[in-house]
């Protein structure tokens, strides 16, 4: 890994003392930071009434235009922020922005996504016609009947807020139901994990006790790049 570390922190301090005045500056500064994605509300492809009687035109503009909105505009601050202390190198608050990042891109996502699968009943909304997906449902779940049944089973019991959600799982090609509690714990989705560090205590404490930032630090050392990298570009042609 060549990334000329040095050079990306002098950069990002030099223009440090302008990012208290404006973020909007340096997010068109990509280089300076990394690029910064300026998140936008998806227009939908369906009028706000068109899903009536099933969703009412009130509920989806305010779902879409305010609820929504505030997730894009949430992100788009999060991230913002998260550039701001890469630059300053002030990570006092990684916690709260980094969970801020999961909030809003969790919502942010989600929400693009159940537009996305909707559409008005007199164009075809509830009719899955025979294909590759109504395959693997079958295939997964033993019937549409049994999947209906276990989807709507677990929508029902999500405690307080959230979603259920159908995914895909790569590894064995099984479709799988899910709960998410809120939309996110501390994690988003639209997301490929190509790197991670366990920081339960087991994985360290024989050797580190409760030094877990000793753990980090050495385990900086044994990381295989190439690995990173193929899982990389594997997402990438997801
Ligand atoms: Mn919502």
């Amino acid at each position: 890994m060549k990334t000329n570390r040095r050079d990306f922190i002098g950069t990002g301090l030099a223009i440090a003392g302008t990012l208290t005045t404006s973020l909007s500056s340096f997010s068109d500064e990509p280089d300076k930071l990394g690029p910064l994605t300026k998140h936008t509300l998806p227009q939908l492809s369906y009028g706000y009434a068109d899903l009536e009687p099933h969703i009412d035109a009130m509920t989806m503009e305010l779902h879409h235009s305010k609820h929504h909105k505030a997730y894009v505009d949430g992100l788009n601050k999060a991230e913002s922020e998260l550039a701001k202390a890469r630059a300053t190198g002030d990570f006092s608050l990684i916690q709260h922005w980094s969970k801020q990042c999961a909030f809003h891109g969790g919502g942010h996502a989600l929400h693009s996504l159940f537009w996305n699968i909707m559409i008005p009943t007199s164009k075809g909304g509830g009719v899955l016609d025979p294909c590759t997906l109504a395959d693997a449902i079958v295939s997964s779940f033993g019937s549409f009947e049994s999947f209906k049944k276990q989807f709507t089973a677990a929508a029902l019991a999500v405690e307080g807020s959230g979603w259920a959600i159908l995914h895909y799982r790569r590894d064995d090609g099984a479709l799988i139901i899910l709960q998410a509690e809120n939309q996110h714990k501390l994690s988003v989705w639209n997301t490929t994990p190509i790197l991670a560090i366990d920081v339960w205590e087991h994985a360290y404490y024989l050797k580190h006790q409760n030094r877990r930032s000793d753990y980090i630090t050495a385990w900086w050392n044994i990381i295989n790049w190439k690995a990173v990298h193929a899982l990389y570009e594997k997402a990438k042609g997801a």
